[in-house]
């Protein structure tokens, strides 16, 4: 029962969405250069991200994925935990070939990243995982990610939502 409720607020809050996400869409093929949705590298201390986007959520799917490089002047560091104000829960994943079937694990004790090993956050291998999405993530918005590291350091970040297409591309 509680599924059903679940299904028919979705269906109630679906035109709407999709209304927005129209517009924005015919906004952004007037001038497609991907500059809309690159992320601008971001230092804090040591630390240094980039290239940081989270794929356009499909369908009903209350679920998607983060994703970016992250580097270490000196030292090491791990990336331990992250969350945001657009989903539920996030989990740190990584993609595992079991006998041939692709799952995804959480990774205890986080990422980690050394200045020897940036790290490398990509579909199909460590992601950042974004649990129970309060909306469907549209692409050409962005969403507020906040990043916490095993030394203390903590950053918060906007990332860009972009489709499947252009997550390809990049
Ligand atoms: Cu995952």
């Amino acid at each position: 029962m509680k599924t059903l409720l679940f299904t028919l607020a979705f269906a109630l809050t679906t035109p709407v969405w999709a209304a927005k996400h129209g517009d924005m869409h015919h906004g952004k093929q007037s001038g497609h250069d991907g500059s809309t949705h690159s992320f601008p590298a971001v230092t804090v201390g040591s630390i240094t991200l980039s290239n940081f986007k989270a794929r356009a959520s499909i369908g009903q799917m209350k679920n998607s994925a983060a994703y970016g490089q992250i580097q270490i002047q000196d030292g090491s560091d791990r990336l331990v935990s992250a969350s945001t104000p657009s989903a539920r829960r996030v989990e740190l994943h990584e993609h595992i070939n079991d006998n041939g079937v692709m799952r995804m694990r959480e990774v205890e004790g986080g990422f980690p990243v050394s200045q020897d090993k940036p790290l490398q956050m990509k579909p199909g291998g460590y992601h950042i995982m974004l649990i129970g999405l309060y909306e469907p993530l549209a692409a050409d918005t962005q969403i507020t990610l906040d990043l916490q590291f095993a030394s203390g350091t903590q950053t918060t970040i906007e990332v860009p939502v972009v489709g499947m297409q252009q997550m390809m591309h990049h």
